[in-house]
């Protein structure tokens, strides 16, 4: 008997859930979501160092967080979020290094990464024109960065590409010759007034799609989340029945006025 009470409950506590589900996708936008980013030394170019990069984006609003260590001590670092359309949506790999030199530069990081597309600076403008804006960007007190900034405005491109995992977030300024400051002959691709270690790449982690913001798989498809799918219908159903019961209610007050006015 309880078996029979159990699928009476359930038929439409699961037409309901399946209603809200068809309703969901039209309210939220596709390219809402959550990603993270294992953030890994560049190829070649010698920092030991790591970090982890999170993003939310709602309605076209990036929040952004990330956490690095390993960098070059008390040196600003610019940040930013790559894509390109025609990159490889990854970081670069030492096949990269166009020049030959034995080291990558931001350019030769394109290919894999794209272009600036988010400048993850702490104040004022985050476009790709304040790239390297350098009095804008962290500093790596004893080579550590503790980064968090929202209401970042994005493009529907940007945030559709970060949404579907095909951006990375990148933090430049490293050291080649361990003197523990940016400088050197070469001169930045970016920008010739500043050295090349002041904004070659330093840590890069693609910002795949978070787990947290994969489609649940309990409830109704599973089977084993039977239960909370009954409690949540019973719920649904519940705020149904208020729903009609205002209904009603606001239809007799309405009667009610009628009656009244007539009285008068
Ligand atoms: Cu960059």
């Amino acid at each position: 008997m309880k078996t029979t009470k159990r699928v009476a409950l359930a038929a439409p506590a699961l037409s309901l859930a399946a209603m809200l589900a068809m309703a969901m996708p039209a309210s939220a936008a596709s390219s809402d979501g959550s990603n993270e980013a294992n953030l890994q030394p560049v190829a070649l170019n010698g920092v030991d160092g790591s970090g982890m990069a999170m993003t939310t984006i709602k309605d076209g609003v990036l929040t952004v967080t990330f956490t690095a260590d390993g960098l070059l001590p008390d040196s600003p670092h610019a940040a930013h979020i790559h894509f390109g359309a025609e990159a490889r949506h990854e970081c670069p790999a030492a096949s990269d290094d166009a020049s030959g030199d034995g080291t990558l530069n931001t350019s030769e990081g394109g290919p894999a990464y794209g272009d600036i597309v988010v400048s993850l600076t702490k104040t004022g403008d985050t476009s790709p024109k304040s790239g390297l804006a350098v009095d804008r960007f962290d500093t790596a007190k004893g080579g550590k960065i503790n980064y968090q900034r929202g209401s970042i405005k994005v493009s529907d491109d940007v945030a559709k590409a970060i949404v579907a995992g095909q951006s990375a977030v990148v933090i430049h300024g490293v050291d080649h010759n361990h003197d523990g400051k940016y400088d050197g002959d070469t001169k930045s691709d970016l920008d010739p007034t500043l050295p090349t270690e002041a904004t070659d790449p330093a840590l890069c982690g693609v910002l795949e799609v978070s787990q947290m913001s994969a489609t649940p798989s309990g409830g109704a498809q599973t089977g084993s989340g039977s239960t909370a799918g009954v409690q949540d219908g019973g719920l649904l159903v519940a705020g149904s029945a208020a729903l009609v019961v205002g209904g009603l209610l606001i239809a007799r007050r309405r009667r009610t006025t009628a009656d009244v006015t007539v009285n008068d």
